[in-house]
């Protein structure tokens, strides 16, 4: 008998873990990424509630003692097949670096919303083993860092990425004007990545030689935060999981017995700013600001509409209108992460275009919460029945779900779960 959805997502992220976190895939990723790490939670949450918490656990030992939450935990038994790896960022020669190889990058800040999920689904154990207290002090600090190593120096309210890795969203056409002004790396680059996805469907070699020139022109300033920044982009899907996640932690607070207050207020603090600084009126959606020139980079991508999450930000219904809109839904059966109606729209290649899990399964959630049932019915069969069809892969042609990217891909797989279960209990 063809087992279920969720045994076939259990089976691989079983494959995928390695006895102390989930690789988001064997191959392409073999090293434990930030934020992928929080969305697997999520998902193994509903399957194996001491895993989530040891998946969280072990990115949270690689914390820098300046509170950073590093974008790669690297395994230095794989070094050779990613790259950039152990051996380019040499963490362990900073002062100011954890315990753990660990890149100088971040990730989005969707840890403390992961935590307080992971928490709940088991209240009695997470108490008992401590891991309530230990993740709220240590998210504090990590959120420290965000606040004031990374702050914008437009809008102090909210916080800047300083490579395009740190969105999450790599080659998003978000990126491209201000990686027009950066230089390309010299250094011969390995591509241990191409082995394992098509050519047409990763970033390119120009692409490459900007991301690597900004790494490592950040390594030689040994990954510290100040004086110039060639690239600062306050991104609109990174201050909302960040304002999510401060929300998640008023929660934490509280249950601690703690006031979450501040939490709360920071929260609102940074809904407001995104309201006045990132709304691009004429397209109708959040955008990214860059620091550099001052402007809103005129683009519709996935990351602008992510703050639907957030309660009470007043351009919620333009943004379900532009959500429903010939850029989005209105042209492609699930939620493309680039505007599906614009010249440097590719529907194959990663983040100009496809469909991702990750970015789906927010906005289905802002959807439930919203109380926009029809929209949310939309998005649904994308994890309950496309993604195990087509072998849980990293992404999807958003108009009619081919699989692209590598496969048995760990958050597709865990946030498919989550889908699942959720629907069963409504
Ligand atoms: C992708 O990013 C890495 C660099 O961090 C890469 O392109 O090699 C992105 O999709 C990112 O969001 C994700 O966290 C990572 C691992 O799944 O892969």
């Amino acid at each position: 008998m063809a087992s279920s959805p969720v045994d076939a997502a259990r089976a691989i992220l079983e494959t995928n873990w390695t006895g102390g976190h989930t690789v988001p895939a064997t191959g392409l990723y073999p090293h434990q990424w930030s934020w992928d790490s929080a969305f697997i939670a999520i998902g193994l949450r509903r399957l194996d509630p001491v895993r989530a918490r040891t998946e969280l656990g072990s990115l949270f030992a690689a914390q820098w003692s300046d509170g950073r939450l590093p974008q790669i935990v690297y395994d230095p038994s794989r070094d050779d097949d990613y790259a950039p790896g152990d051996a380019f960022w040499r963490s362990r020669e900073l002062p100011e670096a954890g315990p753990l190889p660990s890149s100088g990058l971040i990730q989005p800040p969707n840890h403390a919303w992961a935590a307080w999920l992971v928490h709940e689904a088991d209240p009695v154990g997470s108490e008992a083993s401590g891991f309530l207290a230990s993740a709220y002090s240590l998210l504090v600090r990590w959120h420290d860092y965000l606040a004031e190593r990374r702050r914008s120096r437009r809008d102090r309210r909210l916080v800047v990425i300083r490579h395009p890795w740190e969105a999450g969203t790599d080659n998003s056409p978000l990126w491209d004007a201000a990686l027009a002004r950066i230089p390309a790396s010299s250094t011969s680059i390995p591509r241990p990545d191409l082995d394992h996805a098509g050519l047409g469907e990763r970033p390119g070699a120009r692409e490459y030689a900007k991301y690597y020139w900004l790494a490592e022109r950040y390594r030689a300033g040994g990954c510290r935060d100040g004086g110039d920044r060639p690239f600062a982009l306050a991104c609109p899907q990174f201050n909302a999981l960040l304002a999510v996640s401060e929300l998640a932690l008023a929660r934490m607070a509280e249950e601690l017995g703690r006031d979450g207050s501040e939490h709360r207020r920071r929260g609102r603090e940074i809904a407001e700013a995104l309201d006045e600084t990132l709304w691009h009126e004429e397209l109708g959606i959040f955008t990214a600001r860059d620091e550099v020139d001052d402007e809103l980079v005129p683009r519709r991508t996935v990351n602008g509409l992510i703050p639907l999450l957030l309660p009470g930000i007043s351009h919620a219904e333009r943004l379900t209108d532009t959500l429903a809109g010939p850029a989005f839904l209105g042209s492609c059966r699930f939620v493309p992460s680039s505007d599906a109606s614009a010249p440097e729209f590719d529907p194959a290649l990663y983040w100009r275009g496809p469909a991702w899990f990750n970015t789906n399964w927010m906005l289905l959630r802002a959807l439930w919460g919203a109380g926009c049932e029809d929209l949310a019915e939309r998005l649904v069969p994308l994890f309950t029945e496309v993604a195990a069809e087509v072998g849980f892969p990293e992404y999807v042609d958003p108009r009619d779900g081919t699989p692209r990217g590598t496969r048995s891909f760990s958050w597709t797989a865990a946030l498919a779960v989550d889908v699942i279960m959720e629907r069963a209990a409504r």
